[in-house]
C-alpha cells in the first residue's frame, strides 16, 4: 500500500507530505513548496525509516560503546549524555535515495526503493555530544579505524563511519531537534548527525557504538547505499562505492508539475552541498540563458542556502531548470550515470510549470 504511514508517529498530512511509491509504511518526503524559511519544522521533515518508530524509554536506555578500538566497554546513560558539553550545529540530512524517481524519468526504468522526488531532504538545528568527546570518554585508541552506530529499530539498522569522521567537530550524538527534544520519527531518544554525508550515516535510536581496528562491513555500505551498477567498480565487500559525502544538489519550493497564475512570481528553492558552501545557483526558463538567482543569507556548509529569482510568467506550459556550484566549484551534471540502488542523483531537473491566464 503505497500511502500507508502507519509505522510514522507524527501526523503526516497529505499537504505537508507526499508519500513515495514503492516506499516502507515509514517513508514520507516534505512538500517543499508547502515551506517557509531556512529550518525545516520538525512537524515537516521527512522521514525515511526501513522500520516502523519504535518506542523507546530514556529512563531505562543506555549507549553502550564496546570493540578493540576502545580501552575499555562503556555505557553512558541519557541524563549521562544530557550533562556533558552540549554542542549545537545547522545541518541538512539528505537521503542518497532523494530524487531517485528521475532514474526512471530519465532512463525509462525505475531504480529499486522508495521513487523519492526531492523531498527528502531538511535542515534542522541539531543539539547535543560531540561523538568525539564521547569516544575520547571511552578512552578511544590510536589504532581505531571504523566506528558502527547500531539503531534499536526492528531489524537494527547499522552503518560504519571511518574514525577520521567520527571524530570530527560536527559529528554529533543529537538529542535535540530544533530546540526540543528529538522526536520519536528522528531518533529519540539520540540519534547520530553525521554532517555532510548521506542520511544513512545518521543511525536514528542509538543503541550501540562498536569501535574496531578492522574496517567494518554492513548490508548498508555493501549491498546498499553504494554505487553499483556498469558505471562503477565493485569495491569488495561492496556491490560497488560505498557513498559517503552528498555531492551539490538544488530543489525548488514548487509542487512537481505546478500550476502558477501568470504574472510576477517569485520562485523559490534551496540548494545544498554536502562538501561545503554553495557558491551560486543559476535558473533557465524554457530556452532562456542561464541567469542568476539570488542567495539568501544564511548560507551554512552542509546545510546549504535559500535561493530567490522573480519570474515574468506567461499563460502556457513552461519548463524551469535549477543548477547549483559548490564553493569547490562542483556543478550539477546534466545526466547522473545510472546506478542500480538509484542514489545521488543530482542531475539538474527539468521542472513543468503551467501558467494559467
Ligand atoms: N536506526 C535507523 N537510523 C536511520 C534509518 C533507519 O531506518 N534506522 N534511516 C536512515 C536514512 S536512510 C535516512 S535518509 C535518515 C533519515 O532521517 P529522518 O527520518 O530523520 O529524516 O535516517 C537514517 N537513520
Ligand atoms: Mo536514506
Amino acid at each position: 500500500m503505497s500511502n500507508d504511514t502507519s509505522g510514522i508517529e507524527k501526523p503526516t498530512p497529505n499537504d505537508w507530505f507526499s508519500i513515495p511509491e514503492h516506499g516502507e509504511n515509514s517513508n514520507a518526503e516534505t512538500r517543499l513548496a508547502e515551506l517557509e524559511g531556512y529550518i525545516t519544522p520538525s512537524s515537516r521533515f521527512f522521514v525515511r525509516s526501513h522500520n516502523p518508530t519504535p518506542t523507546i524509554d530514556a529512563a531505562s536506555w543506555h549507549l553502550r560503546l564496546y570493540g578493540d578500538g576502545l580501552a575499555e566497554p562503556m555505557e553512558l546513560d541519557y541524563a549521562a549524555l544530557q550533562a556533558m558539553r552540549q554542542t549545537e550545529i545547522t545541518r541538512a540530512i539528505e537521503c542518497a535515495g532523494n530524487a531517485r524517481a528521475f532514474f526512471a524519468e530519465h532512463y525509462g526504468q525505475q531504480a529499486g526503493g522508495a521513487q523519492w522526488h526531492t523531498g527528502a531532504i531538511g535542515v534542522a538545528r541539531w543539539a547535543g555530544v560531540r561523538l568525539r568527546d564521547v569516544l575520547e570518554n571511552a578512552g578511544v585508541t590510536a589504532h581505531a579505524c571504523d566506528v558502527l552506530p547500531v539503531g534499536l529499530d526492528h531489524k537494527a539498522f547499522a552503518r560504519p563511519l571511518p574514525i577520521t569522521k567520527a571524530m570530527a567537530d560536527d559529528t554529533l550524538i543529537a538529542l535535540r531537534m530544533n530546540g526540543e527534544r528529538l522526536p520519536a520519527d528522528h531518533g529519540f531518544p539520540a540519534r547520530l548527525v553525521v554532517s555532510g554525508w548521506l542520511g544513512a550515516a545518521s543511525i536514528k535510536w542509538l543503541g550501540e557504538i562498536q569501535v574496531s581496528t578492522q574496517p567494518l562491513h554492513t548490508h548498508w555500505n555493501t549491498r546498499d547505499y553504494t554505487l553499483a551498477g556498469p558505471a562503477y567498480p565493485p569495491q569488495p565487500p561492496a556491490d560497488g562505492i560505498p557513498i559517503t559525502v552528498m555531492p551539490v544538489m538544488s530543489v525548488i519550493e514548487l509542487d512537481w508539475n505546478a500550476e502558477l497564475s501568470a504574472g510576477t512570481r517569485t520562485i523559490r528553492g534551496r540548494a545544498f552541498s554536502g562538501e561545503g558552501r554553495v557558491a551560486r545557483v543559476e535558473y533557465a526558463v524554457n530556452d532562456d540563458p542561464w541567469r542568476n538567482a539570488t542567495l539568501e543569507e544564511p548560507n551554512i556548509a552542509a546545510a546549504g542556502v535559500r535561493w530567490v529569482f522573480s519570474w515574468t510568467a506567461d499563460p502556457g506550459e513552461h519548463v524551469v531548470r535549477i543548477r547549483a556550484t559548490d564553493e569547490n566549484g562542483h556543478v550539477q551534471p546534466e545526466t547522473v550515470p545510472w546506478n542500480d540502488h538509484g542514489c545521488l542523483y543530482n542531475a539538474i531537473i527539468a521542472h513543468t510549470v503551467r501558467v494559467t491566464g
